[in-house]
């Protein structure tokens, strides 16, 4: 998949209105109010959050590593990774904090041509996420494979700034915001899942905001 404008998503939305019946039944306001997952709440700014050390990478020494269960390990620097196509997302962010922003445009390479790239293998079903300050967070292959999942270096058309993750981070909208690391630097494919940072202490394995997933006993 490639880019995905704004007009596709209207488009897709309106579509499914019409299926629904909701220019007929006037229900088009309830659809606003399931975009947003149980218990949240919307804001227009966008919020930084992270334990609190936002590492400085220039581009020269930025490198991302993938490596464990897949065909193709490869370590890219700058360069290699803007040889990859590049795409285009719009998602929803989610935090388990309890805010969502909606509408945030996206830049960058996304998971699934970084996976052809890799070829995972058969075997492989979690990835492992370490960043370049530390944090680490899992989360199911199929997961970070979404359609909407992109290594994001732009947002709303300007370079990722270093307090949200530049140079690059990941986004997986359809899961809590923890699990979308910030500066990116190793991308483990494992056999078994393993906790990162807050899944050790205490957050959901796998963090859907549908089922508010926030706690690992929920
Ligand atoms: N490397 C790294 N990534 C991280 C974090 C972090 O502390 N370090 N915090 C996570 C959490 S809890 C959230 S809510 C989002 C916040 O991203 P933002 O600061 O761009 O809003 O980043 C996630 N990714
Ligand atoms: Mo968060």
């Amino acid at each position: 998949m490639t880019d995905e404008t704004p007009e596709t998503k209207l488009t897709l939305s309106k579509r499914r209105w019409a299926e629904e019946g909701k220019f007929l039944t006037g229900r088009i306001t309830r659809a606003e109010t399931d975009r947003l997952p149980p218990g949240q709440h919307l804001v227009k700014n966008w919020p930084v959050l992270d334990l609190g050390q936002q590492p400085l990478i220039s581009l020269a020494e930025w490198t991302l590593q993938i490596v464990g269960a897949v065909e193709n390990p490869v370590k890219l620097d700058w360069n290699a990774f803007h040889q990859l196509p590049q795409s285009g997302k719009l998602s929803d962010i989610h935090c388990v904090t309890t805010w969502s922003r909606y509408d945030n445009r996206w830049q960058g390479v996304s998971t699934h041509d970084l996976l052809d790239l890799v070829m995972p293998r058969p075997q492989a079903s979690f990835v492992m996420l370490t960043s370049y300050d530390g944090y680490t967070t899992n989360l199911p292959l199929t997961d970070f494979a979404s359609e909407d999942g992109i290594l994001a270096t732009a947002w709303e058309g300007e370079p990722l700034t270093r307090d949200h993750g530049g140079p690059m981070r990941l986004v997986i909208p359809h899961l809590y915001f923890w699990k979308s690391a910030k500066w990116l630097r190793r991308i483990e494919f494992l056999v078994g899942d393993q906790a990162g940072f807050w899944e050790r202490n205490g957050y959901h394995m796998l963090g859907d905001p549908w089922r508010e997933q926030r706690y690992s006993d929920d």
